[in-house]
C-alpha cells in the first residue's frame, strides 16, 4: 500500500449509492455557477506532508466546499482554518482555494472521516463504516503520526473506531486521549464550521491553542 495508490482508489470509489448520486447531482446543478473552474464532484482524498506527525481530521466534504474544490476545508469561504495553520507554522500560506493550488503543509496531513459530501453533512452509519477503512489505511501509511486532531464529535468517533478504543472517551473541545500501544494521542476540537466560528463557539485563539498542543505532542 502507498499514499498515491490510496489516493487513486479513493478518488475512483463508487461504493455508497446515495453519496455518489448526491455528489454528482450537486456538481451537475452547480457547475454553471462555477463555469470557469473544474467542479470536482468526486470523493475527496487527504493531502499534505507524507512525513506528518499531526493529522487533522474532519467529518466529510462540504457540498459546495471540498466537493467543488477537491481539497478538504476549502471553497466555503471562511479561511478560518488555514489562517490558523499558517500561524502555527503548519502551512506555507494563509489560504487555500482548491486542490493543486501549490499549498504546502509542514508536518501535517489533512483528511476527512468520510470522503464524499453527504446531504445535511450527515453520513449514515453504513456510509461511515464503508468509508472508514480508507482512514485506517491512511493512518497506517503516515508512519510518523503522533497526534490526531479530531474536528467535531463525528471525527472523534471515527478515530476511536479506527483505533478500536473501548470504552469510548467522550468528545469535548480540549479532550485528550492517548491511544494505548499506538504512540498516538487524539485531541478533540470543535469543528471549524461556520456554525461554530460565526457564533464564537470556536475562536481563533481556541484553535491556536489546540494546534499548539498538537505540535508539542508531535515533538515539532
Ligand atoms: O507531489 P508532492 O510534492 O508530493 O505533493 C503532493 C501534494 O502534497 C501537494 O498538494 C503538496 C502536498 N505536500 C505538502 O503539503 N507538504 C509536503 O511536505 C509535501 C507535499
Ligand atoms: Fe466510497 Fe467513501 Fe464515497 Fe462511500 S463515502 S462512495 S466509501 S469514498
Amino acid at each position: 500500500d502507498n499514499l498515491a495508490d490510496l489516493r487513486r482508489e479513493i478518488t475512483a470509489c463508487r461504493h455508497c449509492p446515495r453519496l455518489v448520486e448526491w455528489r454528482e447531482r450537486t456538481a451537475r446543478e452547480k457547475r454553471a455557477a462555477y463555469r470557469n473552474e473544474t467542479y470536482w464532484g468526486r470523493p475527496v482524498p487527504g493531502f499534505g506532508d507524507p512525513a506528518a506527525r499531526v493529522l487533522l481530521l474532519g467529518l466529510a466534504p462540504g457540498a459546495h466546499g471540498a466537493n467543488r474544490t477537491g481539497r478538504p476545508f476549502t471553497g466555503d469561504g471562511t479561511g478560518f482554518l488555514f489562517d490558523a495553520l499558517y500561524r502555527a507554522g503548519l502551512a506555507d500560506r494563509r489560504e487555500s482555494r482548491r486542490a493543486g493550488d501549490g499549498l504546502q503543509l509542514y508536518g501535517l496531513w489533512i483528511s476527512n472521516a468520510v470522503r464524499c459530501a453527504p446531504p445535511q453533512n450527515r453520513p449514515t452509519p453504513s456510509e461511515r463504516d464503508a468509508c472508514l477503512p480508507y482512514l485506517g489505511r491512511e493512518i497506517a501509511l503516515l508512519r510518523n503520526l503522533r497526534v490526531a486532531v479530531c474536528l467535531g464529535a463525528f471525527a472523534w468517533g471515527a478515530a476511536l473506531r479506527t483505533f478500536g478504543v473501548r470504552p469510548k472517551p467522550k468528545f469535548e473541545h480540549g479532550a485528550e486521549h492517548p491511544v494505548p500501544g499506538r504512540g498516538i494521542t487524539l485531541l478533540g476540537c470543535y469543528h471549524t464550521s461556520r456554525q461554530n466560528t460565526f457564533t464564537g463557539r470556536l475562536t481563533p485563539e481556541m484553535l491556536d491553542a489546540v494546534l499548539m498542543r498538537a505540535r508539542n505532542l508531535g515533538g515539532s
